[in-house]
C-alpha cells in the first residue's frame, strides 16, 4: 500500500538539478516512484509509509543542496 505526497522544491535552476533529485529519490528504499518537475518546481512521490517518512525525503533533498516543503 502506497501514499502520495507533493513537495515544492526550492533551488532548482536547470534540468540536471531535477534529474539529480529524481534519481536519488528513486534509489531510496520505500520510494516507489519519484517525479521531479523543473518547470513547476515540484516533486510528486509515491511511497510506502511503513518504510520512509516525509521528513526523510526532505532531508535527502536538503543534502543535495535544495529545499523542499510539503504542499498544503
Ligand atoms: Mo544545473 Mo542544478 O548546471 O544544481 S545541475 S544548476
Amino acid at each position: 500500500q502506497t501514499e502520495n505526497v507533493d513537495f515544492d522544491i526550492v533551488g532548482m535552476t536547470c534540468a540536471a538539478c531535477s534529474n539529480r533529485i529524481e534519481k536519488v529519490l528513486n534509489k531510496q528504499s520505500g520510494i516507489e516512484k519519484a517525479t521531479v518537475n523543473l518547470a513547476t518546481e515540484s516533486a510528486t512521490i509515491e511511497y510506502n509509509p511503513s518504510l520512509i517518512e516525509e521528513n526523510d525525503m526532505i532531508e535527502r533533498i536538503q543534502k543535495l543542496g535544495y529545499d523542499a516543503k510539503r504542499k498544503a
